[in-house]
């Protein structure tokens, strides 16, 4: 099968309240969606969209890499297969190498009229628990806390870090005593912290239990300290931009590593890093970026197809809108993953910008 034709189209969706990243609020997620078409008139489907705060490459540098691969792939004229890893240089962002990988793996999967998961792992599927998200005031928090475990939720991720160390811990506790055992609680501290303030606060926290705590500090360097003298299991995050699965090996000291495709660039790369996890006894845990649902979805084939520990994919949940028809339903702890993944769904192209096609 050869290529026949791509598009490229710009979405932008209301968020359900405004979300603050890295200081700037933002109202709605704009993001690109890339199509490729192949002779046989399947298509395939993906989402470059760069994370304002986290990403490097803006929007607009995004979509001028996306048009230049896309315009490459198609007059390479060879099946998107063949010529993918040829079209991705060392610069390629993170963001469009997801595009790319994405939209190919998704074409392939629909000329063969299977999902996407079916060639990354026929044998993965069931169900897929995902981690309940917990941000803003405290009070937000535990009420969010008791309605999550009271849904079924098995695993929430709580966000640390902008409060007092200790009211930070306070929090952390109350949310633990709401949640009760038997679900897991991860946590999040985004860098906040010095050495001295993690101590401190994996100190006032000794009698809770955490599955992890998700980059606790400004210097990551340290990181192998912290996890030596506060015995609390620390995650990968950051620390992941830009790293080969080979490098994996000298983070001995992560419980787990948070892969966000969209951030760390590519399915093929997730899944390298995935592997050299499982190797050092690491759990991967696929995680979203507020994509779309058509994002989304590739990330729960990536979540499935690599192991299946819960989830980071709540962010879908701030999104009021979709321009997937029928938009997924991700409101739940647990995805259905084979059903949820076959179930033929649409692009509303009416509700995208056209930026560019051959
Ligand atoms: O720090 O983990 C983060 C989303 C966008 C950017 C950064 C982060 C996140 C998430 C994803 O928290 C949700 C999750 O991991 O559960
Ligand atoms: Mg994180």
């Amino acid at each position: 099968m050869r290529l026949s034709d791509f598009g490229i189209y710009r979405y932008e969706l209301p968020f359900t309240e405004p979300l603050t990243l890295k200081g700037a609020t933002l109202h709605t997620r704009e993001g690109l969606l890339l199509r490729l078409t192949g002779d046989d008139g399947s298509e395939g489907w993906s989402e470059a969209s760069p994370l304002p705060g986290f990403s490097l490459e803006t929007l607009d540098e995004a979509a001028d890499q996306l048009v230049k691969a896309s315009e490459a792939m198609t007059a390479a004229g060879r099946s998107p297969s063949e010529n993918t890893p040829s079209i991705l240089h060392l610069n390629t962002a993170p963001s469009v190498r997801f595009a790319i990988e994405l939209a190919t793996l998704n074409l392939n999967a629909a000329r063969r009229g299977v999902s996407a998961l079916e060639l990354l792992d026929p044998n993965a599927g069931g169900i897929l628990p995902v981690n309940g998200l917990l941000s803003g005031s405290a009070d937000e928090v535990v009420a969010d806390a008791r309605r999550m475990r009271d849904a079924g939720y098995r695993a929430v991720k709580l966000k640390v870090g902008g409060l007092a160390v200790r009211d930070d811990a306070e929090l952390v506790r109350e949310v633990s005593g709401v949640l009760g055992h038997g679900i897991s609680l991860r946590l999040d501290a985004n860098r906040a912290w010095s050495l001295d303030e993690a101590i401190e606060f994996a100190r006032a926290t000794r009698d809770v239990r955490i599955e992890y705590i998700e980059e606790p500090l400004s210097d990551s360097a340290l990181l192998p300290r912290f996890a030596d003298e506060s015995r609390m299991p620390v995650a990968l995050d950051e620390s992941l931009i830009g790293i080969e699965p080979e490098e994996l090996s000298r983070h001995g000291y992560a419980r787990a590593v948070v892969l966000k495709p969209t951030l760390i660039g590519g399915v093929r790369h997730t899944l390298r890093i995935a592997e050299e996890a499982h190797r050092l006894c690491m759990t991967p845990v696929v995680s979203s970026a507020y994509e779309s649902g058509v994002g989304t979805l590739g990330l729960i084939s990536l979540s499935a197809s690599t192991g299946g520990a819960p989830a980071g994919l709540d962010t879908y949940r701030r999104l009021a809108e979709d321009i997937l028809i029928p938009p997924p339903e991700l409101h739940s702890p647990t995805i259905d993953v084979r059903p949820m993944l076959e179930t033929p769904r649409s692009v509303d192209v009416d509700r995208l910008e056209l930026i560019a096609s051959l």
